[in-house]
Parts: C-alpha cells; structure tokens; sequence
C-alpha cells in the first residue's frame, strides 16, 4: 500500500527531494528492496483470457516481472469476457490496489468502471489493448503495440510478394482474412492497416472476413467454411497466430499445402507460429511482442511516486520471412 505509506511520510515533513529520489532512482528497486513490506506496491491486472499462445507469454512474463520487482500481484482472468474483467476491476478497487493494469478485450464500454477506479484514486495503466474513450484522464499511459502498423507491415509484405501471391495464376489475389475477437483494438487496426496498404495494388482483395476470436479452433472453422464456399483462395490473413495454425490444419484437411497453395499472413511471432513459417506453412509473420512485463512494472512504479509518463509506450517490433525464423527459432523464449 504505497499511497498510505507515502501520504504518512510526508506528514512527518519528509522533504519533497527525498521523495522524488526514491521514485526517480531506478524505479525497480525503490518496491523491491523497500525493506518494511508497506512499502510494496499492489497491483490488480484484469487479464483478457488465455485464448492464445501470445495471450499465455503475455500472462507468464508480467507474472514473472511483478515477482521480479517485487510488485504484489492480484492477477483475474476474464475468459474473454468484458463483464467479467469489469467485476475484476470493482473487485480491486474494493481491496484498494495501488494500482489497476488491463488489457481490455473490446475497445468500448469501460467509462463508468474507470471513472469508479478515478474516484477512489487508483490510477490504471492499459495494457496492450487500448480502450476507445473520449476522457483520456481515465487512465496514466496505455503501453503496447502499435496495431495498425503490424496490419500495414502485413499488407506491404502481400503488395510487395503480389506476383507470388497469385497462386491460381489468375491475375487476381483473393485473400479471405481471419479476424481477431469482434470489437477488439487488434482486431480493429489490424485490419485497418492492411485493407489500408493492399488499396494499393488493385488486383488484392478481400472475399471474405470472419471472426475466429483469436482462438486456434477458430481459426480452424472459420477456414473450413471459407474452403468450402470457394475454391481460389490464395491468401489468408490470420489476426494472430493461432488462428493461422488452425486454419493451417483446414487446408490441409482440405488435400491443400499451406504455404504453397495457399499463403498465409499471421502477426504475433509465437513459438508455435515461428515454427511453422520456418516449415513454409506460414509465409510472414509480423511480430507482436507479448513481453510487457518489466515495462509495466517500471510504469507502475513511477505513477505511484508521482513522476511523469508518457501517455502512450510503443512496443518495438519487427518481421519475419521463413528463414528468418529458421535463424531465431532456437532462442525464442516464448
Ligand atoms: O495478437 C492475440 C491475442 O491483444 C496483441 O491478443 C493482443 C492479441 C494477440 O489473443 O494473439
């Protein structure tokens, strides 16, 4: 319970340049080493689910680096569902947390649980996932990708292979896309940045785009149907990784080879992902790393001693081509 401790320092007159030098001094070690445990920084995280291998590496490395700095944490997983990430966030602001960290699983609907958590002065960090809210005093900083940009860097991949795409050899690239979870800032952007880059070379379209809500089985389905309601498809572009590894098992259930009769676009950089573009199955993959742990706890850190942050942390990330992960395959953590 940081707040009371320093609300009670400051009444015994601790100067102001005490207390900014405990926040500002490599914020990691001012919760860790803080001696007495008042000094422990709480922290409530309403995670979105386990729908995914990305989901699973996000949910371990901010466990890992709470434990790391020394961060208690209270941890919900909301099983995809926003009404039950909004009870999370009452239930932590029931207990007083320092501090509220999410990633909400659609974009809307979150004012009045925010304005609850702004009334009792917990702050809230967004994590990963953005919110769509007009008052942006609701929340500190949202750290995580820049979605749009992966859906851009996936569809520049498309516009610059064009020639290869066009596995029929028909003179058209007929993509159908496997969307993320209906409402959700990845999927939204994601999808935005691709239609936005493809709008560029007017032989690439999309014939069909579906839901598979991040999920492997979805992904699957959803393929399934699509094979079954037209048999041109030379593209796919999966949201997520896991949604390409289902729709990897359709295609082939369907006597095709993936990778070759038909392509296929995923973002994420998962292990399980990164193996099959090292195979060929997948052909590109944009990254989208899952490691927000320290960087949320760093965050964490200096809003509870009062510092400045950034309202907006970008994650830095890059592409792959099969050879490329065939290269970084061995050392991937995740
Ligand atoms: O791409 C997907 C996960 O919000 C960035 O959610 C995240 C996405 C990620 O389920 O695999």
């Amino acid at each position: 319970m940081i707040k009371k401790t320093l609300v009670a320092l400051s009444a015994i007159a601790l100067s102001a340049g005490t207390l900014s030098a405990c926040g500002s001094d490599g914020g990691g070690e001012a919760a860790a080493d803080g001696g007495g445990s008042d000094d422990t920084i709480t922290m409530g995280f309403a995670q979105v689910g386990a729908e995914s291998g990305w989901r699973t590496a996000n949910t371990k490395n901010i466990q890992e680096a709470a434990a790391e700095a020394g961060v208690d944490l209270k941890f919900s997983d909301a099983q995809q569902k926003q009404e039950n990430q909004i009870k999370a966030i009452r239930s932590y602001i029931q207990q007083k947390v320092d501090v509220i960290a999410f990633s909400p699983v659609v974009e809307t609907g979150w004012d009045a649980v925010l304005q609850e958590a702004k009334r009792a002065n917990i702050p809230v960090i967004l994590t990963d996932r953005a919110v769509d809210s007009e008052d942006t005093s609701l929340y500190k900083t949202f750290l995580g990708s820049d979605f749009v940009e992966e859906g851009k860097k996936a569809g520049q991949w498309l516009v610059d292979n064009a020639a290869d795409a066009d596995v029929d050899g028909d003179g058209d690239i007929n993509v159908v896309e496997l969307q993320g979870t209906t409402g959700a800032a990845p999927a939204i952007d994601r999808k935005e940045g691709f239609e936005e880059v493809i709008a560029a070379n007017g032989e690439i379209s999309i014939s069909q785009s579906q839901t598979g809500d991040f999920t492997r089985d979805g992904g699957k389905q959803v393929m399934e149907a699509f094979l079954q309601s037209e048999d041109d498809i030379d593209v796919v572009f999966a949201h997520n990784d896991d949604m390409g590894l289902g729709a990897i098992e359709a295609i082939e259930a369907a006597g095709l080879v993936p990778g070759e009769d038909v392509k296929i676009i995923t973002i994420d950089a998962v292990k399980d992902g990164m193996t099959a573009l090292s195979e060929g199955k997948i052909n590109f993959i944009v990254e989208c790393s899952p490691l927000l742990g320290p960087q949320l706890m760093d965050l964490a850190e200096k809003v509870l001693a009062g510092e400045e942050v950034p309202t907006r942390v970008v994650t830095e990330e890059t592409t792959f081509t099969p050879e490329q992960a065939a290269e970084v395959l061995a050392e991937r953590q995740y």
